[in-house]
């Protein structure tokens, strides 16, 4: 798994509330809004005890402080607790902790301590990032879909790129929502092996290019999306660290891009394990 650094997070707060701000502009709702409707759950003031972790790379500076900004930013009550590891799973469990959120370099999870229900990043990542891009209204892209001749069944149309851990839980989400997904990884095996266990999955050939208005990216690579591969005007929605497109491109393209690298993948954890809405 690619770790995050502290670099990777030294702007989270500025990220956190342009990204919120953004997936309202495309999909009417804020994160908070649209995660309790992808999974039909509530916040009713559980606590979240940040456990830091120890275990193999060890702490990432930032990385317990950068959960408890999110989740104080939602309006959520939490706390880090002194101890790490085992010893502060106790101490969050002693005091008060509804849910828990930990993480070392192979996992990174929610666990509701009440109901014993458990989130993982990978997982709820891939998720609301595709949920984005199926959420985003069709008036988005009206002018860029005139100019280029792109009529509704364009707007239907996905390019997934790098189908690993998390992008395969954003594949099953978008073909579970009824988009038209094309898929395309730099591994010709997973590609393989994606296309015979995902139903409905296209396979994007480089050598026959196609571009879109609705781009995920989910790989630990920056340049991986291809001139030939947009659409002026096309959303992209990538968890991918670094970024797939650089700024200068995604100006040249006029693309909006939701990318952010811890808050809008826990929030859709904290979501799937809150209780359901009354
Ligand atoms: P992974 O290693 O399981 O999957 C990445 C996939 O991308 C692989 O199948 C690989 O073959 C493919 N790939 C690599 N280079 C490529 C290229 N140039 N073009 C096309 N495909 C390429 O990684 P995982 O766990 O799925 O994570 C993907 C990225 O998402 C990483 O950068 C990770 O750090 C990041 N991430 C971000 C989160 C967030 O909240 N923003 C949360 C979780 C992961
Ligand atoms: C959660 C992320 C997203 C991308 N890569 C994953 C990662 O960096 N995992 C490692 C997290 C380790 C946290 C460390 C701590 O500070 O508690 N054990
Ligand atoms: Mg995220």
């Amino acid at each position: 798994m690619a770790l995050l650094t502290p670099d990777d997070l030294k702007n989270i707060k500025d990220a956190l509330v342009s990204n919120d701000r953004l997936i309202e502009k495309l999909t009417g709702t804020d994160l908070k809004t649209m995660c309790s409707q992808i999974y039909g759950t509530a916040y009713h003031q559980e606590k979240i005890g940040i456990i830091p972790i120890t275990a193999g790379g060890g702490i990432i500076g930032s990385f317990s402080e950068s959960l408890l900004y999110t989740v104080s930013h939602f309006g959520m009550d939490g706390f880090i607790t002194e101890k790490t590891d085992v010893a502060g799973f106790y101490e969050a469990v002693t005091k008060g902790a509804d849910i828990i959120l930990m993480a070392d370099d192979f996992a990174f999870v929610a666990y509701n301590v009440r109901t014993g229900q458990i989130a993982h990043n990978q997982i709820c990542t891939g998720i609301v990032y595709s949920e984005i891009l199926i959420r985003t209204r069709p008036e988005i892209f009206k002018e860029a879909a005139a100019k280029a001749g792109k009529t509704e069944n364009d707007l239907n149309k996905v390019l997934a790129i790098g189908i690993g851990k998390v992008g395969k839980h954003a594949l099953r989400n978008l073909l579970d929502k009824g988009c038209d997904v094309y898929v395309y990884d730099a591994d010709p095996a997973v590609l393989e092996k994606i296309l015979s266990e995902y139903k409905g999955a296209k396979k994007y050939d480089p050598a026959d290019p196609h571009a879109f208005l609705k781009i995920f990216e989910a790989t630990p690579c920056a340049d991986t999306i291809r001139d030939d591969m947009i659409i002026t005007g096309a959303v992209l929605s990538t968890p991918g660290i670094p970024i797939a497109l650089s700024e200068e491109k995604r100006r040249e393209f006029s693309v909006t891009a939701v990318q952010e690298p811890l808050g809008i993948g826990t929030m859709s954890m904290i979501y799937q394990i809150l209780d359901k809405k009354e």
